[in-house]
């Protein structure tokens, strides 16, 4: 079965990889300065899949200075109607390859086939949000006392994007769609682990996309990813990825007073009512920690459940996970692929360790799998109760499939739990009560929460953290005015 799994894969591999791997700046795949690549590795097999040009700070200038002339020249002369155009035709580009790009992602990332899928279609449809609203973002006019002001919107005129691994194409497509919405051109740095959909994304864009106007440039975060965070003409940093590094971007770009917004991490909370169907919280539940086998910024990671149904849903959910197909990603019958790297894999069994010491109890989980390939980057699905919540593993973001059980019966004490992490990013709530429903998620303190669903992030709906899961918003008109600065023109009437 290993051997079957490899051979797939170098075949998947050869149609799906980008023919380019090289840096993409100025609308041309370029070497990079130093010369230097870096591999990025199949978690399922552990092979390597490709060397990509390992950008570095001359690049990152080099790929500055193609956007400025791109802004200056070309993109800041398209009307919104034109700029609409094109991320229209990027959004159909797009959808034209959805199994080619799932597939790539698959190999890169190690999500299952069927969410790459999902994947790639959000990022079509990311394209087409922004393409409709570009034509509503027309300014206003005013009046103050004597003065007639018309204020209006500018583009920063070029970006820096650094994006994670865990959604390669679709953090591209949510940070590239309304930078480019909003008359931006932009530098983007993929994550080293998964930078291949970029580079394929911007073979697909090249002829769509005027010159210069979208550059790429795969590196390490502590090359690329710092040299576009400080550059002094970068206008404007969006970052996402983890809250240590989200402050040092942050603080890099106070150097320059430039404008950031970060999108971070997160320890998301579930709860569960006595009232509702255990079946359906099972489900629920299980979705929320266990999607992209965890590795999602808003997974729901603390499951807060009412004592009267806990020993159900407890129950409910061991037996779901047992019924998990855990494997091949690019099986479509798979619920939970690899994890990203080995690093990841190093990172979730230390929390799981952690987890031990602490007196955590496993319900289900708490290791690797043995019946996949030993050089994938495989971690069970795991239950664990009775940790304290000041604990580590209840704290921190683990990333990974992995959900910490708390049962409660007093709401007050509930909440208060609940809330009582560094983190903001989301919630859920699963009740049929609508004034309970509404009460808690109000209490909830998160940008972003869900009654009766999990990860349903539609363009049109805000997302974004509070407390250290970050600053801004993403999907949505107010994700435009990130990428605008406003302008006042004051004439006066006397
Ligand atoms: O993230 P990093 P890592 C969390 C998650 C995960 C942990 C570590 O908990 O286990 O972070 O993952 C670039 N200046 N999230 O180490 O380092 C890097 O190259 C500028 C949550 O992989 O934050 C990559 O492109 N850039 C998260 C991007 O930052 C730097 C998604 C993210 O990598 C940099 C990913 C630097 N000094 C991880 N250092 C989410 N919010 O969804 C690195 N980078």
């Amino acid at each position: 079965r290993r051997t079957a799994i490899r051979t797939r894969h170098r075949e998947a591999a050869e149609t799906a990889l980008p023919e380019h791997t090289d840096l993409y700046v100025g609308g041309e795949f370029v070497v990079a300065d130093e010369r230097e690549t870096f591999d990025t590795v199949d978690p399922t097999t552990g092979e390597v899949l490709e060397s990509v040009a390992r950008g570095t700070a001359p690049d990152v200038d080099a790929a500055v200075d193609a956007a400025w002339t791109a802004f200056d020249e070309t993109w800041s002369e398209f009307s919104a109607g034109r700029r609409q155009r094109v991320l229209t035709a990027i959004g159909d580009t797009i959808e034209d390859h959805t199994a080619e790009l799932a597939t790539l992602e698959s190999l890169d990332n190690g999500k299952p086939i069927s969410e790459a899928k999902v994947d790639v279609r959000g990022a079509a449809e990311q394209f087409r949000f922004f393409a409709g609203i570009v034509r509503e973002n027309s300014g206003e006019t005013m009046t103050a006392d004597s003065r007639h002001g018309q204020v209006i919107k500018e583009p920063y005129g070029v970006v820096g994007q650094i994006i994670p691994w865990n959604f390669p194409l679709l953090m591209a497509s949510w940070k590239l769609a309304p930078a480019l919405a909003a008359g931006n051109c932009s530098v983007l740095k993929p994550a080293e682990q998964t930078p291949l959909s970029a580079l394929r994304l911007a073979e697909l864009i090249d002829d769509v996309v005027p010159d210069g106007v979208v550059n790429v440039v795969p590196g390490y975060g502590e090359e690329a990813g710092v040299a576009v965070s400080g550059h002094p003409d970068v206008r404007k940093v969006a970052f996402t990825g983890s809250t240590a590094v989200g402050k040092q971007v942050m603080k890099r770009a106070a150097d320059t007073v430039t404008d950031v917004t970060l999108e971070l991490g997160g320890k998301s909370p579930v709860v569960v009512f006595p009232d509702v169907n255990p079946k359906k919280a099972v489900a629920l539940v299980q979705s929320a920690i266990f999607y992209n086998t965890g590795e999602c910024c808003e997974a729901g990671s603390r499951l807060f459940v009412h004592e009267d149904i806990a020993d159900e849903v407890l129950d409910g959910l061991v037996a779901a996970i047992g019924e998990m197909t855990i494997g091949d990603p690019l099986d479509k019958e798979t619920d939970l692929g690899p994890k990203v790297s080995q690093k990841q894999v190093d990172r979730t069994l230390e929390f799981l360790e952690s987890a031990r010491e602490d007196g955590g109890e496993f319900l289900a989980g708490g290791g690797r799998p043995d019946d996949v390939l030993e050089d994938g980057c495989y971690v069970e699905p795991t239950l664990i109760e009775g940790l304290d919540h000041d604990s580590e593993p209840a704290q921190e973001e683990i990333f990974g499939p992995v959900l910490d059980v708390f049962r409660w019966d007093d709401y007050d004490e509930m909440i208060e739990l609940a809330n009582d992490v560094a983190y903001g990013l989301a919630g859920g709530v699963v009740t049929d009560d609508i004034t309970t429903a509404h009460t808690t998620a109000r209490d909830i303190d998160a940008g972003y929460i869900w009654i009766n669903s999990y990860h349903d992030l539609v363009p049109g709906l805000p997302f974004g953290g509070y407390k250290q899961s970050g600053i801004g918003r993403e999907l949505s008109g107010e994700t435009l005015d990130h990428y605008q600065q406003t302008k006042t023109i004051n004439l006066s009437l006397r």
